[in-house]
C-alpha cells in the first residue's frame, strides 16, 4: 500500500476497519501526515474547500482515554461543517466533544509562535462540538493511524456566540457536556494545553515544520476539553459554555 492508496482507502471507509498500521507496520508520523495531505487533495478534487484545522489529543482527558500523549493536527473542510439544527449524519460510531474554536483574523506562521502572539491573530472565539468517528474498530489505533485517519474527523458545529478573545479568560471558560438532559462531564479551557492559545501556537509551529501556516479566516478547533461521549441514535448532546452560549446536536 502507498500514500495515495491509503488515503483513498480511509476516505472510502464507511464501517469499522483494522488500523492501517496492521498492514503497514512501519507507518510513521511523517508518512501519516502525507496520507492526511493526500486525503485532503482527494477531498478538494471532489469539490470540498479547506476551512481550517483541528487539533486532537490536547487535553489530559483525551490523551488518557486514547493512550496517546502527543497532540495531532488534521484538516477541516466545508463538508464537515454541521449547521445549527441539522442532525448528525449516519456515521460508524460517532462520539461528541466540546471544544473552543478560534476564527483567525490574520495569518499565523511559525516557528516561534507563543500563546500571546497566537491569540493576537484571533478574530473571534466560539464554543463548539466536534463529532469524531474513527474509521478503526473500537477506536483502537496508534498515533500514526489516527493522523492518517485525519484525526478521526467527521463533522463539527460552531455555537452561536463569538467574542474577541481578549474579552474572556479562556483558561476559565467552562463547558458543561450534557447527554439527554444529564450533565456527564465538565471542563474549563485550561484542560486544553493549559490554555487553548497554547494549542493554537502548537498548531502554527507544527504547520511551520511542514512549510505551512494558519491562514486568515480559518477555523481552528483546539481539541476536546473533556473525553468524548458516544452519540447514540436518538440521543441529544449539548455543550453549555459559560460565556459562549450553548449548542445541541441530535442524531
Ligand atoms: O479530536 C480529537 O481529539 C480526535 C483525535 C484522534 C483520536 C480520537 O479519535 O480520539
Ligand atoms: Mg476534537
Amino acid at each position: 500500500m502507498n500514500v495515495r492508496e491509503a488515503a483513498a482507502a480511509l476516505l472510502g471507509t464507511v464501517s469499522e476497519r483494522a488500523p492501517l498500521s496492521e498492514e503497514w507496520p512501519d507507518l510513521d508520523v511523517d508518512t501519516a501526515y502525507a496520507i492526511q495531505d493526500e486525503a485532503l487533495r482527494q477531498r478538494r478534487a471532489r469539490g470540498e474547500t479547506l476551512v481550517g484545522v483541528k487539533l486532537g489529543l490536547t487535553s489530559r482527558a483525551k490523551q488518557q482515554r486514547m493512550g496517546i500523549d502527543t497532540p495531532l493536527l488534521a484538516w477541516l473542510t466545508d463538508a464537515m461543517v454541521l449547521p445549527a439544527g441539522v442532525p448528525v449524519p449516519s456515521l460508524i460510531h460517532p462520539r461528541a466533544e466540546p471544544e473552543l474554536v478560534f476564527v483567525l483574523g490574520r495569518r499565523l506562521a511559525g516557528p516561534g509562535v507563543t500563546a500571546a502572539t497566537a491569540l493576537a491573530a484571533v478574530d473571534r472565539v466560539y464554543g463548539g462540538i466536534e463529532v469524531i468517528d474513527s474509521r478503526y474498530a473500537d477506536y483502537r489505533f496508534t498515533l500514526p493511524d489516527a493522523v492518517a485517519d485525519n484525526g478521526s474527523s467527521a463533522c463539527f458545529s460552531v455555537g452561536p456566540v463569538g467574542v474577541p478573545p481578549s474579552t474572556v479568560d479562556l483558561s476559565l471558560e467552562a463547558a458543561l457536556l450534557e447527554v439527554d438532559g444529564q450533565i456527564v462531564d465538565t471542563a474549563t479551557g485550561a484542560a486544553v494545553q493549559g490554555h487553548p492559545a497554547e494549542a493554537l501556537a502548537l498548531a502554527a509551529n507544527a504547520l511551520a515544520a511542514r512549510g505551512l501556516a494558519l491562514e486568515p479566516g480559518w477555523l481552528v478547533l483546539t481539541g476536546g476539553m473533556t473525553d468524548a461521549v458516544p452519540l447514540r441514535p436518538g440521543s441529544r448532546v449539548a455543550a453549555h459554555f459559560s460565556h459562549l452560549g450553548s449548542l445541541t446536536l441530535t442524531t
